[in-house]
């Protein structure tokens, strides 16, 4: 039986831990694990047998610590065909007639991602991607990605694994106490991107006990649409005698994974601490369970590395700003590939009160796919928001999409036959939430009616590449009413119309209604109110326009969205936000160093340090700029503000 298979109808029985067995037998600690598979396969074989004859129906290879940065090719091929012999040599001498499979098992490469340590995102993908050919030519049934605590490595494991072969993949990533992983992402982000990128189970393994782990477990099983997996430690690790020793008997262990299998959990296994015994008292334990269904989520979420956006409740608000288009300052930083004040214009619409930002650098005449894909890995870590990549452009897509640290949405494809082609598969392919134009070779139907049958036109296109309805937004298009009086009337039917006729949630360039008009402000805002009062779900609008934020708290307290009124309570007595004081668009950096070190940007760094050593001793700006502005960072990192790459971006800086 395939895995997949056993996995639909089963619950599912993960082995415990390696590293802990090794230890049994002796292990010294400067030798490296994966290399016992050679030196001493048979005691690898009965660690596996072991957990065959517990009662598992999966075993890791012993492999976690594998990766090219340690082993030439020759070497790295030797392991990975042992290891996966071990296991199915134990497998073959098991003797219990529970379904049995074997899982390469990929740990971290050991290596840091930028901007935690120094590879690139290409570096790391090669690392598994070669691993991953390996594991498949030597017949693993599936593969298991665990306890990984960078989103951004566990992106590059994950497609390696989807590109390299055809095995269904585990990721399980190690949340820490504050439920998320090193690297700031919570499940609900790490669901969104992993569930994009094709992983077939999701879950949480070591870092914690069962117990810990519940709050992490409950909202994996309240956002994937996949089979939820959970191998925890054995506890918390008490330190007897020199010794870690883990608090939780196998018994106590095992009710805890009860408890979880049903709660809707259908993959259990042990990390840390666990043993055969172990697994054996967590196989009597749930023995005889029905497994919970599994339902489909249908909400549409985009993701930061830190941050989850849901669309459907409020009004999803995307800060227009990062557009040359008609923006002189704007279009000069793109042509000077100046990052920083892209960067500071980010940072403004986040304190704005943007919840995602879109980001278009289309500038004639400049490589727009190598300097949005500088764009994108700037922002992504200057801002917490999730950004809207918006570009026409399939390479810049492609790059983009690649190196993006979450579930972006992209802006956008279009009914053209030509667009869809170029933009659909990709869509498909980075799992990405898409922004759909209504409008095709004919142009932008003067009636709801033509942009509804271009709507269900690339729905039915969608649906041939398998991209989930839910990840498709539809743009109804605001054209300026200057030119055409009835075109805010059509525009504001067919959002109505693609909500209720289609079940699709829409998002509006909404700005746009008013070019060629004075006080344009005014325009917009009531347009942003009538669209919204049809159930408008985002808005790409100006966050930096009082007016415009005004209306959009009044218009969600107006339609039962803000719960409490919270965000409007929050809105007209935050003083931050007071947009009078913040009050204008920056036009230049002129928070010198403090603030260059606070919203890590680097290009302008050395810069404005020369200049200050002008004026001040070197030891004075030590003491008066840099430290002050890494202390505000570090409260910002205590208070969850920011999470480490925004500290080590600091760091760098400074
Ligand atoms: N749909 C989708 N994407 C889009 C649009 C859309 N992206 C681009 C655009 N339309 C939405 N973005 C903007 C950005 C700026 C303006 C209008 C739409 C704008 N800016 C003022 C100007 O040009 O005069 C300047 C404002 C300022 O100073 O900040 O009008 O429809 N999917």
């Amino acid at each position: 039986m395939l895995f997949s298979e056993f996995a639909k109808n089963n619950i599912v029985i993960l082995d415990g831990a390696m590293g802990t067995m090794l230890e049994k037998y002796g292990i010294g600690a400067e030798e490296r694990p994966e290399e016992w598979n050679i030196k001493n396969p048979d005691i690898i074989r009965d660690i596996h047998l072991s957990y065959f004859n517990a009662g598992s129906n999966v075993v890791n290879t012993n492999t976690f610590g594998l990766s090219v940065f340690k082993y030439d090719d020759e070497t790295l091929e030797k392991i990975i065909f042992s290891a996966i012999e071990n296991a199915r040599k134990a497998k073959e001498l098991c003797t219990l007639e529970t379904e049995k499979f074997v899982a390469f098992d990929i740990g971290p490469s050991g290596k840091m991602l930028k901007p935690f340590g120094d590879i690139d995102f290409d570096e790391a993908y090669n690392n598994f991607a070669k691993i991953v050919k390996i594991a498949e030519k030597y017949k693993a049934d599936l593969i298991t990605i665990e306890t990984m605590n960078d989103s951004m490595e566990c992106k590059a494991a994950l497609m390696a694994a989807k590109e390299n072969s055809s095995l269904p993949v585990i990721v399980t990533n190690a949340y820490g106490a504050d439920g998320k992983l090193l690297s700031g992402s919570d499940a609900k982000c790490m669901v969104a991107m992993l569930e994009a990128l094709g992983a077939d189970f999701i879950g949480a393994n070591c870092s914690l006990g069962p117990e810990a782990l519940r709050p992490v477990v409950d909202d994996l099983l309240s956002s994937a649409s996949v089979p939820v997996v959970l191998k925890p430690n054995a506890g918390l690790p008490e330190n007897i005698g020199g010794k870690s020793v883990y608090n939780l008997s196998p018994n106590e262990f095992a009710d805890e994974i009860k408890s979880s299998v049903e709660r809707g959990v259908r993959i259990v296994g042990g990390c840390c601490g666990t043993t055969p015994e172990y697994i054996k008292a967590l196989a009597n334990a749930i023995a005889g369970i029905t497994p919970c269904e599994i339902s489909p989520k249908n909400n549409t979420v985009i993701t930061s590395y830190c941050r989850s956006v849901d669309f459907g409740d409020k009004t999803v608000l995307i800060g227009e700003s990062i557009n040359p288009t008609g923006k002189k300052r704007m279009r000069q930083a793109v042509n000077e590939g100046d990052l920083d004040y892209i960067i500071d214009v980010a940072v403004y619409e986040e304190e704005c009160g943007a919840d995602a930002l879109d980001v278009n650098v289309g500038v004639p005449g400049i490589d727009e796919k190598e300097f949005l894909a500088k764009t994108i890995s700037a922002l992504q870590y200057s801002v917490s928001l999730p950004l809207v990549i918006d570009t026409a452009n399939p390479e810049a897509i492609e790059k983009a999409l690649r190196l993006y640290n979450g579930k972006p949405l992209l802006n956008s494809v279009n009914g053209k036959q030509e667009s869809m082609n170029a933009v659909l598969p990709l869509v498909k392919k980075y799992g990405c939430a898409v922004i759909a134009l209504t409008l095709d070779e004919t142009g932008i139907p003067e009636d709801s009616n033509g942009r509804i049958s271009i709507a269900e036109k690339i729905l039915a296109e969608a649906e041939k590449y398998g991209i989930d309805k839910k990840n498709i937004i539809f743009d109804p298009l605001a054209l300026t009413i200057s030119s055409n009086p009835k075109s805010a009337l059509v525009t504001l039917e067919t959002i109505s119309r693609i909500k209720r006729e289609l079940g699709c949630h829409t998002s509006l360039g909404v700005s746009n209604i008013s070019f060629g008009l004075p006080a344009r402000d005014m325009i917009n805002s009531a347009f942003f109110a009538m669209a919204i009062d049809r159930g408008l779900s985002a808005a790409i609008m100006n966050p930096a326009s009082e007016l415009m934020m005004q209306t959009y708290h009044a218009s969600m307290a107006l339609s039962s969205k803000d719960i409490n009124f919270a965000s409007f309570i929050n809105f007209v007595t935050d003083k931050e936000n007071d947009l009078q004081k913040l009050g204008f668009m920056p036009e230049k950096n002129v928070g010198g160093i403090r603030e260059a070190i606070i919203k890590g940007q680097k290009n302008s760094i050395a810069e404005l340090v020369y200049s200050a050593l002008s004026e001040k001793s070197a030891m004075d700006i030590i003491n008066e700029q840099i430290i002050p502005a890494l202390d505000e960072v570090g409260i910002n990192y205590e208070n969850g503000r920011i999470y480490l790459p925004g500290l080590l971006l600091s760091a760098d800086v400074a």
